[in-house]
């Protein structure tokens, strides 16, 4: 799984390597690296590449619609270190990218990660049909805007210090966190130009693997430690987020993931061994320490 996770991180992070060294070069361009590539296990591009291999597609269309997907986190996450977010000074064990650059350059840098998916998503290297790369970029703007992360991120940053009931919470994390994981999992049926229904059913599907993704990262916030998680820990508690740990309990929250281990596994079953590899994703998702 390791393995296959490194190289899949590899290959998207050579992909934008040749994207950004194919553009004009300016002022942003180092800032934007920074964020693209000073770590980053790359797991929504795993992600994609596990549903993508369920309908035989070819592998580097996927790395390249993975690429447009890891720009989005990138930004996600420069924006969320801010001061006016969640003010973190350390990510992936660096200092955040408005430690080293400042803070303006840092909103403008993840700006421009953000519109740089698009020009990825619309790009003429990328194989597809003019119409599929609408339905990509349409699906991708929903699941990053006021219904998607950026939505889920003023939930949560609206429920701090808040009593919030388990429906909420989940809510807010399937949209601050699952719907890029949803897009990663609609994608590949977007290619196959499944109907509306099956394609919903893959975003649902990529809702209970982003809700994984984030219940995960509420435990290693709980149990991790700085050198290993390469950011600072027990923070939640004390910014009084409102998380599962927070409402249900340390030991109750990890039964939790398994049980949504679980949920996920039988949604698969229908595709048999193919299936073998997102099933392993998904342990490593809930185990992993950073
Ligand atoms: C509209 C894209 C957009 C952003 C603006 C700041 C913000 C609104 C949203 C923040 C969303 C956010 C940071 C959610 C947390 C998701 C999460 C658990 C991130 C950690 O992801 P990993 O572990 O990171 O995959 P690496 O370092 O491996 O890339």
């Amino acid at each position: 799984m390791q393995k296959e996770l490194n190289k899949i991180a590899r290959d998207t992070n050579s992909f934008l390597q040749k994207f950004i060294k194919k553009q004009k070069k300016t002022e942003l361009i180092i800032p934007m690296k920074y964020g693209l590539f000073s770590g980053g296990k790359k797991i929504r591009s795993k992600i994609l590449v596990d549903i993508g291999s369920l309908f035989k597609l070819n592998y580097k269309i996927l790395i390249m619609i993975g690429a447009a997907v890891e720009c989005i986190h990138a930004y996600s996450l420069i924006h969320d270190d801010l001061p006016c977010m969640d003010n973190d000074s350390i990510r992936r064990g660096k200092p955040s990218t408005h430690i080293k650059f400042g803070e303006s350059t840092a909103v403008l840098a993840g700006n421009s990660l953000l519109t740089m998916a698009f020009e990825i998503l619309s790009h003429k290297n990328l194989d597809l049909p003019e119409k599929t790369k609408i339905d990509l970029i349409n699906k991708i703007s929903e699941s990053s805007g006021h219904h998607g992360i950026a939505g889920g991120q003023y939930l949560d940053l609206s429920y701090e210090h808040k009593k919030i009931s388990k429906k909420k919470i989940i809510e807010m994390e399937i949209k601050k966190t699952g719907k890029l994981f949803s897009f990663c999992c609609a994608a590949p049926l977007i290619l196959k130009k499944k109907s509306i229904k099956e394609i919903k059913k893959f975003e649902n599907l990529g809702a209970d693997i982003g809700l994984l993704f984030q219940v995960a990262d509420d435990l290693i916030d709980y149990e991790g430690k700085l050198s290993a998680a390469g950011k600072k820990t027990g923070k939640d508690k004390k910014k009084g987020k409102a998380t599962l740990i927070s409402l249900l309990g340390h030991e109750n929250t990890i039964k939790y993931g398994y049980k949504l281990i679980l949920k996920i596994d039988n949604k698969l079953k229908r595709y048999g061994s193919k299936s073998k590899n997102l099933s392993k994703t998904l342990d490593y998702i809930l185990n992993r320490k950073k």
